[in-house]
Parts: structure tokens; C-alpha cells; sequence
């Protein structure tokens, strides 16, 4: 057998949208060739490095050791800056990666704010609402094209459209109460950069049927 040379993937995760469908989306965006595998639970915990998921593994080219990460935002930035999803100018990458952080504190903060944890719901409604407010203003900054960064695809366009997905596909099943608030968040700007994601030739193959996740598109 030849050494391959290009690298290919194994990601792990658990088979539902949640905090592994960006890197999915990046790895069809990075058009590599990539496999999901869903890992028996609990019975595969001890073999993760952190005993969780998603972990993503690089297979090594040629002769050279597989590459094991773990950790979402980790595995997100390893493909987005290898294939070039991730803005190269770093100040243009940071303002991507911290647009990333305040998306997920929310989705952390929404699990014990739909438990109804004392202060989490006034903590959680007041995140969302500066989302709105940063998401409007930096999509209005960028020229209301569907991006935010420039006029292509990049990482944080990925990232928006998997939050909704996932957390919409989440709401519905522990927290329906809070589903229009969250829709709330798709304003003209965001439906845009919902619609330019779910065209990108690219993705086809993973955004052909996620209507579903996307109310305020019908
Ligand atoms: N900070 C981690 C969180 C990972 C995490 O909590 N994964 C959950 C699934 S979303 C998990 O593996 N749960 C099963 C378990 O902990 O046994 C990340 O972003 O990757």
C-alpha cells in the first residue's frame, strides 16, 4: 500500500447536531476526507483523551503517528487554519474566536437557565441580548453581504450557523420555551448569513435538509 499523502479524519461524537456539527461542517468545507464514527457510551469514555467528545483524529501521511485532539473550539481552529477557513490576519482571526466564546458561554449558561437556576435567566437573556446587538452591528460593518469577514465562507459564518442549529435542535427538546427567543436572534443580516452557508456548493452534502433547524426561514 502507498503512504498516503494527504491526511484524512476520524471525528467522534455523539450522533445529534450539538457542539461537534461546526467542525462537520468545516471538514466538508475543507474538503478532506473525513468519517464520523459514533462512539458506543459509556463503554468508549476511558479511550478519549479527556473522556469526552468530539475528538477529532488526524491519520498520519506516510509513516508519521496519528494527530489526537480534543475539545470543540480546539478541533474547530486546527481545521479552520490549516484549510484555510480562518481568517489569516490575526486580528481579523481573534475577533472570529472571541465571537465564538460569548456564542458558547450562552449555550453553557442555557442548560441551568432552562433548569431555572436562580440568576442564570437573567443572566442568559442578557447574553443573548448583546449577541443580537454585536451579531447586527458587525453584519451591518461587513456590508450586509451574508459574511462576516469579507465576501467568502470563513469560520465564524460556520460557527453562526451550527449555533442555531444545534441549539435550536437542543431547545426543542429540554426548553421549547425558549425557542423564540433564540429565533429572536435572526435578525435580516443573520437569516442572510443563514441562507449564504446553507447555499455554499461545498456543504450540500451536510445543509440539504436542515429546514428543520431554521424556523424563521419557512
Ligand atoms: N468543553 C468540551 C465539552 C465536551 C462535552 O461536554 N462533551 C459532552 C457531549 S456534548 C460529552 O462528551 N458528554 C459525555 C460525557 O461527559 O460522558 C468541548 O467543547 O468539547
Amino acid at each position: 500500500m502507498f503512504p498516503s499523502e494527504k491526511p484524512s479524519y476520524i471525528f467522534k461524537y455523539f450522533a445529534v447536531p450539538g457542539i461537534g456539527e461546526a467542525t462537520r461542517l468545516l471538514l466538508t468545507a475543507a474538503k478532506v476526507n473525513w468519517v464520523e464514527e459514533n462512539p458506543e457510551w459509556p463503554q468508549e469514555k476511558p479511550n478519549q483523551p479527556f473522556g469526552r467528545l468530539p475528538v477529532l483524529i488526524e491519520k498520519g501521511t506516510g509513516d508519521g503517528p496519528d494527530f489526537v485532539i480534543c475539545e470543540s473550539a480546539a478541533i474547530e481552529r486546527y481545521v479552520a487554519r490549516k484549510y484555510g477557513l480562518m481568517p489569516s490576519e490575526p486580528k481579523e482571526a481573534s475577533r472570529q474566536e472571541q465571537l465564538r466564546e460569548q456564542i458558547f458561554d450562552i449555550v453553557n449558561i442555557s442548560y441551568a437557565a432552562a433548569k431555572g437556576a436562580e440568576g442564570f435567566k437573567a443572566r442568559f437573556d442578557e447574553l443573548l441580548a448583546k449577541l443580537k446587538e454585536v451579531l447586527a452591528m458587525e453584519l451591518k460593518n461587513n456590508g450586509s453581504n451574508g459574511h462576516f469577514t469579507g465576501d467568502k465562507l470563513t469560520y465564524i459564518d460556520i460557527i453562526i450557523y451550527s449555533f442555531f442549529k444545534f441549539f435550536i435542535f437542543n431547545l426543542k427538546a429540554y426548553a421549547p420555551e425558549y425557542v423564540d427567543v433564540v429565533v429572536g436572534l435572526a435578525t435580516p443580516d443573520v437569516v442572510k448569513l443563514i441562507l449564504a452557508v446553507k447555499a455554499d456548493p461545498c456543504l450540500q452534502s451536510r445543509v440539504a435538509n436542515d429546514d428543520q433547524y431554521f424556523p424563521f426561514l419557512a
